[in-house]
């Protein structure tokens, strides 16, 4: 691709150009965010390590792929739609991960992540054919997406991932909820500015809007948020080992 080109390539920015300012703070937050996370490792027990592991694993691949999207916004004015896909691919399944290694605990199976991963990764493909592909019909694959996200809301908030975590009780009951809650709203953001960025039959209700400006803040809130939860229950979880 022409990754190698423009990624050394200086690019002036606008002042008014709110959407590159987001995509700069963006890629910022995850470098920092990923520092925070990978630092603070060895101050946790053993088995919570991997899960704070995890939560810096998904803000440094998002700050990688900032660092491009930055670049390519910068130099076409274009959504980085391609990148941006290959980032969540790559994330979404990791914070579904995430939850498989709170509810371990708990007695989670290998069978409850594959199931996430696998829906994860109906929604995201099928959200990517919407957005590109097959773009004339983005609502028809938006709405295959949006049912494969239940699917996933589902899961954790009524089915086996809940009632783990109603088994384990305690903090991982409490952070399970709170994450619950991330899929639930910050997660919708994604649908609402996917219905932003192509043509259906909600445009002449919602009109159009940058598509940009909705996935910085809600990877904003969903990556460094998420990873601040897991991190808190780790702290909490550690007990006396940090006073
Ligand atoms: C770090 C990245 C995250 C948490 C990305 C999450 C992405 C989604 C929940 C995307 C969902 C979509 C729909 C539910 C319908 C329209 C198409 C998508 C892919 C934007």
């Amino acid at each position: 691709m022409n990754a190698i080109l423009f990624s050394s390539m200086v690019t002036k920015m606008l002042p008014d150009d709110y959407i590159g300012f987001t995509f700069f703070v963006g890629c910022m937050a995850m470098m920092a965010a990923s520092a925070f996370f990978f630092l603070s490792l060895s101050q946790f027990d053993k088995k919570w390590r991997t899960s704070v592991l995890v939560s810096g694993l998904i803000t440094f691949i998002a700050a990688v792929h900032y660092y491009y999207m930055r670049d390519y916004w910068g130099a076409f004015q274009e959504s980085p739609t391609f990148f941006r896909y290959v980032d969540w691919v790559l994330t979404v399944p990791l914070m579904c991960l995430e939850f498989y290694l709170i509810l371990k605990v708990a007695g989670a199976k290998t069978n409850l992540l594959w199931k996430m991963v696998f829906w994860s990764v109906v929604m995201l493909v099928t959200g990517y054919f919407g957005e590109t592909v097959f773009s004339d019909q983005a609502a028809r694959w938006g709405a295959i997406s949006g049912a494969a996200y239940f699917v996933i809301v589902y899961e954790i908030w009524l089915g086996s991932a809940a009632k783990l975590a109603q088994a384990a009780g305690g903090d991982v009951l409490k952070t399970h909820k709170i994450l619950c809650w991330f899929v639930l709203v910050g997660w919708a953001i994604y649908p609402l500015g996917y219905m932003l960025g192509t043509e259906g039959w909600y445009t002449s209700i919602l009109g159009s809007g940058s598509v940009d400006v909705a996935y910085n803040i809600a990877d904003a809130i969903n990556k460094i948020g998420f990873g601040l939860v897991i991190y808190s229950l780790a702290v909490k979880s550690t007990g006396t080992a940090n006073s």
